[in-house]
């Protein structure tokens, strides 16, 4: 059994990691009707992990016999001027997440809570990954430049992404 700021605090979490997925979702659209497919294809499969870091929350209240409490999701910030725009806008959101965790690991310890903290855990690892993983491709972009031909080429190595499930 967790305390009820836990609960609450994984709760408004749960929100967090489906508007990701609602601002990947988004963003996937845009890239797809600007032509650049393998963008497409990689946010979609942003978007799927996304939902699963959602409903790995979801599950985890649900085990420790707490209340799932699902609240409205803010309608995703879109209209990029550049590719670039778009990964340093991820990079910046992605931020805001791990703040997120580090705030519900500040909780979980302050609570005494091992079990939300071995929790936590995989998603402090999981936030190192993905802001590599955006960083990365923020370096990829800055070095194409305005090269359309580096453009294209980078779209179609993202879309290389496997989408899961
Ligand atoms: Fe993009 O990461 Fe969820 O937590």
């Amino acid at each position: 059994m967790i305390g009820n700021k836990m609960r609450d605090a994984i709760n408004k979490q749960i929100n967090n990691e489906l508007y990701s997925a609602y601002l990947y979702l988004a963003m996937s659209a845009e890239a797809e009707i600007k032509g650049y497919k393998g963008t497409a294809q990689w946010f979609r499969v942003q978007f799927q992990e996304e939902m699963e870091h959602a409903l790995k929350f979801k599950k985890y209240l649900l085990e420790q016999g707490a209340e799932v409490q699902l609240e409205a999701i803010a309608k995703p910030k879109i209209g990029f001027k550049s590719l670039l725009a778009m990964f340093e806008a991820t990079l910046e959101h992605e931020r805001f997440i791990t703040d997120c965790i580090g705030k519900l690991m500040d909780l979980a310890v302050k609570e005494k809570d091992y079990a939300t903290q071995i929790l936590l855990q995989w998603y402090v690892t999981e936030q190192v990954e993905e802001e590599a993983n955006d960083s990365e491709i923020i370096g990829m972009l800055k070095m194409a430049g305005s090269s359309t031909g580096a453009l294209l080429m980078l779209d179609k190595q993202l879309g290389k992404r496997g989408a899961k499930g």
